[in-house]
């Protein structure tokens, strides 16, 4: 499957909430009170945000009065352009130095994000572009939970270091940088326990691991992403400011975009924290992890309409 086939079909619940609200008015005659409120509506229920809704809301209303051709199929495309301006620079390519120490990558969230599966994804996905990874189970807290990288990581053939269960988490991700180092990768994947952003304990052992990461390395960890699933809509927004101000994030993935109609949170994530979205998730195979493409996911949630050309 082409990646745009992966966007499209990945996203096609969020599309269909949209497109829904767009339809009912493309075709007649002109935009009317009530059709505007089903666009707002349907932005509301797709976790857009307030701003972004009422900024796409008050052009669509402007451009309504002001413009006397002006229809629903154009209210459609206003609404495009306004979420591409408001996704600039939303989009990330995890870069690696070529230097002889591995950079890190801690993988951070709320329970059940999807985070352990995004580091095998990914570490799949960068064996194959040729670079070098081990992956760090440090979610030593659940006792299934190193089983489940690890069996990931013999499924995709991957380089795992581990820790018994109730092991110290940092002393695992320290382990695991050590083995990198030796024996020269490019990264290390650093798999970390679900945790709830309100727990300050919690939070607290991501700072140690960070303190002791930083003993081998200073400027490690030189990524620190946050697992967000995309179908829990502003709450991860929360999460995420939490997250920001106490481990310092580098960047997004957004998972679960497959199977919800609000896909819209992503962008009140990104315009709030400016992040960029190295990632999104649109199934559970590794390739349903994909970068995440501006381009594509507006094609995906605005297909163009009949007439128009594209897929
Ligand atoms: N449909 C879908 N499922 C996903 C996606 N990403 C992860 N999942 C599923 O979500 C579930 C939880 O994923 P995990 O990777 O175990 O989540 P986690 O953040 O490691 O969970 P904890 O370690 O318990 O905090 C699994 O069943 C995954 O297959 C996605 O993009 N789409
Ligand atoms: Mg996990």
């Amino acid at each position: 499957m082409g990646i745009f086939s992966r966007f499209k079909k990945g996203l096609q619940k969020g599309a269909q909430a949209l497109q829904g609200a767009f339809d009912s008015v493309t075709g007649k005659g002109g935009l009317d009170e009530d059709s505007l409120l089903q666009i707002e509506e349907a932005f509301y229920e797709s976790d857009f945000g307030v701003e972004t809704t009422e900024e796409i809301l008050d052009s669509i209303r402007e451009a309504h009065r002001t413009e006397k051709e002006f229809k629903g199929e154009d209210a459609r495309k206003l609404a495009r352009t306004i979420l591409g301006r408001t996704l600039e620079g939303s989009e990330a390519e995890l870069n690696l130095s070529q230097s002889s120490s591995p950079e890190v990558l801690c993988m951070i969230g709320v329970n059940g994000s999807g985070k352990t599966t995004t580091c095998a994804k990914l570490a799949h996905q960068l064996k194959a572009e040729g670079k070098e990874v081990v992956l760090g189970a440090c979610d030593t807290f659940r006792a299934a939970a190193t089983e489940q990288l690890k069996s990931w990581a013999d499924r995709l053939d991957l380089e795992i270091v581990v820790g018994h269960h109730g092991a110290d988490s940092a002393a695992v991700a320290f382990d695991a940088y050590s083995a990198g180092e030796s024996r020269g990768k490019n990264l290390v994947i650093i798999d970390t326990a679900g945790r709830l952003h309100v727990k300050d304990n919690l939070m607290d052992e991501l700072a140690k691991m960070k303190r002791v990461l930083q003993k081998r390395n200073e400027s490690a960890p030189q990524h620190s992403w946050l697992v967000v699933d995309g179908s829990t809509g502003t709450n991860g927004l929360a999460q995420a400011k939490v997250f920001h101000e106490k481990f310092g994030l580098t960047g997004l993935v957004v998972t679960k975009l497959d199977g919800t109609a609000k896909g819209g949170a992503l962008v009140s994530i990104f315009r709030e924290l400016k992040l960029p979205i190295y990632f999104i998730g649109l199934g559970e195979s590794p390739e349903d992890l994909q970068p995440f493409s501006v381009e594509y996911y507006l094609d995906s949630i605005f297909p163009a309409a009949e007439g128009e050309g594209g897929e």
